[in-house]
């Protein structure tokens, strides 16, 4: 007979989104993976000093009993490289089993010294019922059930970034980055198609000005970048967060740069359907800087905290009036 589990994933030590990926690739392997939640950064609940921490829930139909789903969740956890140091200190990767029915769909009771179900403290804690009442609302927990519980667990800080998580999406990233290669090569058939050439000095001046400080501001940006910088909006794994030179005053200065360029030679060559097109191009940056977040909220440590800080995606704004909440 099939049991349905819903097991939490934590992980909140070196590249939180690989070991959550780890997690689902062998979940896989016990059952049938019957839904996923949104990751969620949650600041850390109970224990020492510690990073925020990536959870989420997956649901898995699995034949196993829910003594030999502990054994195979834990060895799991050993083989994502978790050390155990001391109790609701960080870790790598934390599967808990959350709860368990039956194939009748009856809640499964566990009471064992090294096994209790539901797990003990799973409705005191919006880290696990946010992800669960997402995908199990009637889930069993202690008591009541997860869409239930969850109004009363407030002032725990969670935040959810998104579904699709479990695998990199390369194709949606090449379809954007194809998408940006095609509208520059459109507009720069504009430019030649529309230019006035030569121009007076009052458009080749600014013209000239706008050109190099965008390349300036990109090639800035580039350098700040250091050569981890890649044009396909899907971080790799072990991706870290850079916000110093220009990313301390927007999140995407590269795009920035390429605008205020091509709209410097719009002016240069007096052209008001290629200043037109550099706007479009602008947007179309800007929509893939925005899908870009997406993917880097949840792959990159510090991520969540750095859009707050840095409110401005292509230019620079005032900061909050209020600090923004770091998840810590
Ligand atoms: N155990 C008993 N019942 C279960 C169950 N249903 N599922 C036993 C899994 N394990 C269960 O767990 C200790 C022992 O619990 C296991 O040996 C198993 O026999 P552990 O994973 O070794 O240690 P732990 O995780 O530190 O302890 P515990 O009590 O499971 O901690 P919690 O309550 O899970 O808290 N904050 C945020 N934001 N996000 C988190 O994911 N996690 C924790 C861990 C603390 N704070 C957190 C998070
Ligand atoms: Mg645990």
């Amino acid at each position: 007979m099939t049991n349905r589990a819903a097991i939490a994933l934590g992980s909140n030590l070196g590249d939180r989104l690989s070991h959550l990926r780890f997690a689902i690739e062998r979940l896989r392997r016990l059952g049938t993976v019957a839904a996923v939640s949104s990751v969620y950064e949650t600041a850390p609940v109970g224990g020492p000093e510690q990073g925020p921490y990536l959870n989420a829930v997956v649901v898995v139909d699995t034949p196993l009993s829910p003594a030999e789903l502990l054994a195979a969740t834990q060895a799991i956890e050993a083989d994502a490289g978790r050390v155990r140091v001391e109790r609701w200190g960080p870790r790598t990767l934390d599967l808990d089993i959350v709860t368990m029915v039956d194939g009748s769909g009856a809640p499964i009771a566990v009471e064992a010294t090294d096994l209790q179900i539901p797990h003990p403290r799973a409705h005191q804690r919006r880290f696990v019922l946010e992800p669960l009442a997402e995908v199990w609302p009637d889930a069993p927990l202690v008591d009541a059930t997860a869409n239930r519980l969850l109004p009363a667990v407030t002032g725990q800080e969670v935040e959810r970034l998104g579904r699709g998580w479990e695998d990199p999406r390369r194709g949606v990233a090449v379809a954007w980055l194809a998408a940006q290669f095609a509208s520059i090569v459109a507009w720069a058939a504009l430019v030649v198609a529309t230019a006035q050439l030569p121009p007076p000095w009052v458009a080749a001046l600014p013209g000239v000005v706008l050109a190099a400080g965008g390349s300036a501001l990109a090639v800035w940006a580039l350098a700040a970048m250091g050569g981890s910088v890649s044009p396909l909006p899907e971080p790799g794994a072990g991706t870290t967060l850079v916000d110093s030179g220009p990313y301390r005053w927007m999140r995407h200065p590269i795009y920035a740069g390429l605008v205020v360029g091509m709209l410097g030679v719009a002016v240069f060559v007096r052209s008001a359907a290629a200043a037109a097109g550099a706007g479009v191009v602008g947007v179309l940056l800007w929509l893939k800087a925005r899908y870009e977040e997406t993917r880097l909220r949840m792959a990159v440590p510090g991520y969540v905290e750095y859009s707050r800080r840095v409110r401005g995606r292509m230019v620079p704004l005032p900061p909050y009036s209020k600090p923004p909440t770091v998840l810590r």
